[in-house]
């Protein structure tokens, strides 16, 4: 006889968890059930060369071709088509755009065109790759606002309150994918012999106390003295507005803000990459709006957490170009808001 525990236990696979989140919703068609699909199958495409990275650099340099007679692609590249050539067929979307192409990807008049519009980082944290650290997936879903014919540009310029998903896949030491309809944020983990996503962590809450706070303290030099303090009150070396001393927290960066984000989220704290002085053609900061900013907002808004670029909440902020870099602070709802009450204080006068 079955042991009861193990047969009451239901398995949730991504699909089923999607397909129950559908039937809350009496109006859904479906296709954006089958659209989040989409993307968890590109995601296990996406991992399955990830896990392979460094043989790929290894077999590429013996010519332009693999040994599956196959033509070697940077993992980047390799990324972000995968996830436009799953996507570009389908009568789902009518536009998408990527954060490694300068223009929008209309839907080919050769295909169907559907309502969804999809935005996507097909592999943040790219630097890392050579070093074997996580790396990750980033997209973004909105429902178009044009009427009719392919997607134009302004589909893909939404605020991210108009956000209807959004999620990320972390290629780490298990692929995870995290996402939300708008139900709450849902993570479920590869499971790489069976090739599925299982759900492992329902309703993600950020903690409300926090452990970590990450940033790239290398850049110090180059911040404001808002930043600057705000660092140190999250160090336990300078009081908030109300005299009150933080009680240090430890520093994560990894460099791969879709990890160190998910680490965040988990245990608690916040992520920043701010406005800084040092380069003056980015004077934002490096990291983009439509996405990274917007659809990390709408997760840990989801999660009960909140997001800002210092002065307003990300998810507020109507994209004025597809590349827009914004800076960024993201994480535990408390620390973000005293991010901007330093900023507010120390900076607004500059
Ligand atoms: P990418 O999308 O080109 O990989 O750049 C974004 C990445 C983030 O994942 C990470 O937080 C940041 O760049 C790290 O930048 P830096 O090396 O300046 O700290
Ligand atoms: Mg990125």
């Amino acid at each position: 006889m079955l042991n009861q525990t193990m047969d009451h236990a239901k398995i949730n696979t991504i699909e089923r968890h999607i397909l129950d989140e559908q039937q809350s919703h009496p109006e859904a068609t479906g296709i954006l059930t089958s659209l989040l699909y989409d993307i968890a199958l590109a995601g296990k495409v996406i991992a399955s060369q990830t896990t392979r990275g460094g043989l790929v650099e290894i077999l590429g340099k013996t010519g332009t071709t693999n040994i599956q007679g196959e033509e070697v692609m940077k993992l980047d590249e390799l990324a972000d088509r995968m996830i436009y050539r799953l996507n570009d067929h389908t009568g789902r979307l009518a536009v998408m755009a990527s954060e490694e192409q300068e223009d929008i990807l209309p839907v080919s008049p050769r295909y169907p065109v559907g309502k969804y519009v999809l935005l996507y980082d097909p592999l943040d944290g790219s630097s890392n790759i050579d070093y074997n650290v996580s790396i990750g997936t980033i997209f973004a879903i909105y429902k178009r606002t044009s009427t009719s014919g392919p997607g134009i540009l302004a589909d893909c310029l939404q605020r991210g309150r108009n956000l209807i998903a959004a999620g990320y896949l972390v290629y780490g030491a298990s692929t995870m994918l995290v996402y939300t309809s708008g139900m709450g944020v849902h993570g479920f983990t590869l499971d790489p012999i069976v090739g599925e996503f299982l759900l492992t962590h329902p309703n993600i809450r950020i903690p409300e106390k926090p452990k970590y706070y990450s940033v790239n303290q290398g850049y110090e030099k180059f911040w404001s003295e808002g930043i600057r303090r705000f660092t140190k009150y999250l160090q336990g070396d300078e009081p908030d507005f109300q005299g009150q001393y933080c009680k240090g927290l430890s520093m994560r960066y990894i460099g791969s803000m879709v990890a160190d984000f998910h680490r965040n989220l988990l245990g608690g704290g916040v992520f920043f990459y701010p406005a800084d002085n040092k380069d003056p053609n980015f004077p934002h900061g490096k990291l983009r709006l439509c996405y990274e900013g917007a659809p990390l907002a709408f997760i840990v808004e989801q999660a009960g957490g909140t997001s800002s670029n210092g002065n307003q909440n990300l998810l507020d902020i109507q994209p004025e170009s597809l590349h827009q870099r914004t800076p960024m602070f993201i994480g535990s709802r408390d620390l973000v808001e005293k991010a901007e009450e330093f900023i507010h204080t120390y900076d607004s006068r500059e």
